[in-house]
């Protein structure tokens, strides 16, 4: 089967060392099939929704291409998840590592075990800035609604908190 490109695998983390994470997620990644073709800097923002009292969250996004269907890559992210301590539990609970599915190769998927393009995306600022980062030019395959409306329509009590840290350094 050929390789699906592009994939965006949205990455985040409160809880921990966030960069480590994100990096040794990259590593279990490449081992399961998914090759990496680029990353965005990283982002810091407090945890959504506000008020939680959780720690900041990093976040960052990565395109890879992969061989398989978009199930399979889903159980990917979640055995990464998982082996980097991921305990799966309350909804928006602090986490070690979060991997989410962004777009699989613009597939629109609408099933009970997973939802293609996120569904949330659109609406965090999180997720919006990273994806910039490395295709401004995204459009919503459903809503067709571009990456920079979006952005552009996110609450400025979302916005003004972002941070960016700067690129994703891999030290080797
Ligand atoms: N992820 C969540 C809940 N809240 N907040 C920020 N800033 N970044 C996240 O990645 C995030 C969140 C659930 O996945
Ligand atoms: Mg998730
Ligand atoms: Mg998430």
């Amino acid at each position: 089967m050929s390789k699906i490109y592009p994939v965006y695998i949205a990455f985040g983390a409160n809880l921990a060392n966030p960069t480590q994470s994100f990096n040794a997620a990259l590593i279990r990644l490449e081992a399961l099939g998914f090759d990496i073709q680029a990353r965005s800097g990283l982002w810091q923002s407090p945890a959504w929704p506000a008020g939680s009292g959780q720690p900041d969250y990093i976040n960052a996004v990565v395109r890879a291409s992969f061989t398989g269907d978009a199930r399979q890559a889903l159980a990917h992210l979640h055995t990464v998840e998982a082996a980097l301590g991921r305990v799966r539990g309350v909804q928006n609970a602090a986490r070690m590592l979060d991997l989410d599915l962004l777009d699989f190769g613009g597939q629109v998927i609408d099933d009970d075990d997973i939802i293609i393009p996120h569904p949330r995306m659109m609406t965090r600022g999180f997720v919006l800035f990273p994806l910039s980062q490395l295709s401004a030019d995204w459009v919503h395959p459903v809503s067709q609604r571009a990456l920079r409306e979006a952005t552009a329509r996110l609450p400025l009590d979302d916005v003004a908190p972002m941070q960016y840290l700067g690129p994703w350094v891999i030290q080797s």
